[in-house]
């Protein structure tokens, strides 16, 4: 058989076998065995040297017309399978299929708590107040009264930046910073945001939130504070909530005290049931919630007010308060990110 002869058939053999495909793998594996490096057409090629000089360029040509062809076959078989499949893909896609829903997000609960307090606050007249979370000594002990050997000044229990800043402990530096604007009273403004501590077990983070609140005018006392605050805690925690002042101490505050309310969960009794003592107040049908006082005058005096006038501050922790609304018994929940535990605080 002439080579010739034999590219003809080779052709031909290629063009059934493609019709005969099945699958567009099947039209791959072909393109391999006779297009290919090592296929059949190239093995053809190959032999040219076998013919008389004069008939080599009449074979090469017809080679390269039958590669051509056939490989322009090859493209419509595989594209045909192509649509075939885009059509298989088409008849299932059903549009009156219910769409799938997606998740829908909510706010921590922290930020739930947070939102509350501010509003409850604002509505009092507070005006929200924000600041730098990299505080200054300056703001964030000094102004505050606290003595140059305090204990919260220590490595162990602030996180240390260098270059003179800190992590603030406390949202009272916001306050600090609201007193030196102003200039002079009145003052009247809540800090709410996060504070850090180098503290960290199984009832501390060394993140957490805080809002604090401070008054500043003529005539402040106690009886103010207590006010503003029994309606924070009835506001939040029911109108049966009843408020309990404790004497304390806070460098920037004299005199301070320490506010219990009535635990939220026995209603104060101290019992659960009738019988167990209450396990959220530990049978003592209080719980600690809140310290406050009277700004010291050794605050006044660092940002600049008249050290006669008066006014009062509290500060609160808002995973304590998220824990004792929502009944959250672990502090380390906050900070997870369990969607299972996230998902139940859709307002
Ligand atoms: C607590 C107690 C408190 C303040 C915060 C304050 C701020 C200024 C001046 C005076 Cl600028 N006081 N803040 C006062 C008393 C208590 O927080 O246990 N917080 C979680």
């Amino acid at each position: 058989m002439t080579l010739i002869a034999e590219l003809e058939r080779a052709a031909a053999g290629f063009t059934a076998a493609l019709a005969g495909a099945a699958s567009a793998a099947e039209v791959e594996s072909l393109r391999n065995a006779v297009l290919g490096r090592k296929g059949e057409l190239a093995a053809l090629m190959s032999r040219l040297p076998e013919l008389p000089a004069d008939e080599r360029p009449a074979f090469g040509k017809a080679a390269n017309a039958a590669k051509e062809r056939l490989n322009r076959l090859l493209e419509e078989r595989l594209a045909a399978f192509k649509a075939q499949v885009d059509g298989a893909s088409l008849s299932r896609f059903d549009p009156s299929m219910p769409g799938r829903m997606p998740e829908r997000g909510s706010l921590h609960p922290v930020t739930l708590v947070m939102e509350e307090l501010c509003r409850i606050l604002n509505n009092l007249g507070f005006e929200t107040v924000d600041g730098p979370e990299a505080e200054t000594d300056f703001h964030n002990f000094e102004a505050l009264n606290f003595p140059a050997d305090h204990p919260a000044r220590d490595m162990q229990d602030t996180l240390f930046l260098g270059d003179g800043l800190l992590m603030r402990t406390h949202t009272s530096p916001m306050q600090v910073r609201a007193m030196l604007e102003r200039k002079k009273p009145p003052v009247a403004v809540i800090a709410p945001g996060k504070v850090y501590r180098r503290d960290y077990d199984l009832t501390h983070s060394p993140m957490f939130h805080q809002v604090e609140g401070l008054l500043v005018d003529d005539g402040v006392n106690l009886a103010h504070l207590r006010g503003v605050l029994t309606h924070l805690l009835r506001e939040l925690f029911g109108p049966d909530v009843a408020l309990y002042f404790r004497p304390s101490f806070f460098p920037f505050t004299e005199p301070s005290v320490e506010v219990d309310m009535s635990c939220v969960i026995c209603r104060g009794s101290g019992r659960k049931g009738g019988e167990d003592g209450c396990r959220v107040c530990k049978g003592t049908g209080r719980l600690e919630i809140l310290g406050a006082g009277m700004v010291d005058p050794a605050v006044f005096a660092a940002v600049g007010f008249d050290p006669s006038c008066t006014g009062f501050a509290f500060g609160l922790g808002v995973e304590r308060v998220a824990m004792l609304k929502y009944g959250i018994d672990d502090l380390r929940l906050f900070f997870e990110n369990d969607l299972r535990f996230l998902g139940r605080f859709v307002k």
